[in-house]
């Protein structure tokens, strides 16, 4: 099977769900990197009409939209599946990554992580307190809301790790690598799964270049 070729700024989380998908598969990838200018170049809009990360390539086949894409990779790499059977749990992944995409990263980890680690440590731009704090109300009701989805159980999707927790894992590193996100995670039981996903091999190979790592 070919090496997976992987469009995207490394520590972004949405590339590095992907990173971590083949990491879990143990299937070989390759990392083009982009520099933020570059996501809405020629060549990139090309691979991804919209100028967003990450897009891939698998042989001749081209794909962007990362649940597509963590989806496709499940299917296609032998290696411990990552959507549960029972309908439940897949019904429970599948909602988790509805809230991923809807709610925490647009209105919470895309806001807050721009202002408090992209656009200081990638563009040079000061923090603005106002909108991170407009956006911490919608970060705690998705950790709120993340929180009571997972519950007692190990992972998102109940006890087998899935597409669930490779999609939310990365946002949430993210996240939590900001005052406003350590705090809220660690005022719930949330805190202690982000801790579990930190310490997995996957999560360990792909980690974030340390300017992602710590805020301004
Ligand atoms: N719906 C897209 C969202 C991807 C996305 O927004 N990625 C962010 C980085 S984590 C991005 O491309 N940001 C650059 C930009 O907006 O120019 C997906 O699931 O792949």
């Amino acid at each position: 099977m070919s090496e997976l070729v992987i469009y995207g700024i490394p520590g972004s989380p949405f590339v590095r769900a992907v990173q971590i998908a083949m990491e879990e598969k143990g299937a070989p990838w390759r990392l083009e990197p982009l520099a933020p200018g570059d996501t809405k170049g020629e060549a990139h809009l090309k691979r991804h009409p919209w100028g967003r990360m990450p897009a891939i390539e698998h042989g001749d086949f081209s794909l962007y939209e990362t649940q597509a894409v963590i989806r496709y990779i499940d299917q296609v790499f032998p290696g411990p599946s990552l959507q549960p059977a029972d309908a439940r749990s897949a019904a429970r992944m599948n909602q988790v990554i509805g809230i991923n995409d809807w709610y925490l990263f647009p209105k919470a980890v895309a806001v807050i992580g721009f202002q408090r680690i992209v656009g200081p440590a990638l563009l040079g731009l000061a923090t603005d307190e106002a909108v991170v704090a407009a956006a911490v109300p919608e970060a705690e009701r998705c950790v709120r809301a993340l929180d009571g989805i997972l519950g007692r159980n190990e992972f998102l999707a109940g006890d087998s790790f899935s597409l669930a927790d490779v999609l939310v894992g990365p946002q949430m590193d993210f996240l939590g690598s900001t005052p406003e996100g350590e705090t809220l995670l660690g005022g719930t039981g949330f805190g202690a799964w982000l801790e579990r996903m930190r310490a997995r091999p996957s999560f360990q190979a792909t980690l974030p270049p340390p300017m992602f790592r710590k805020a301004a």
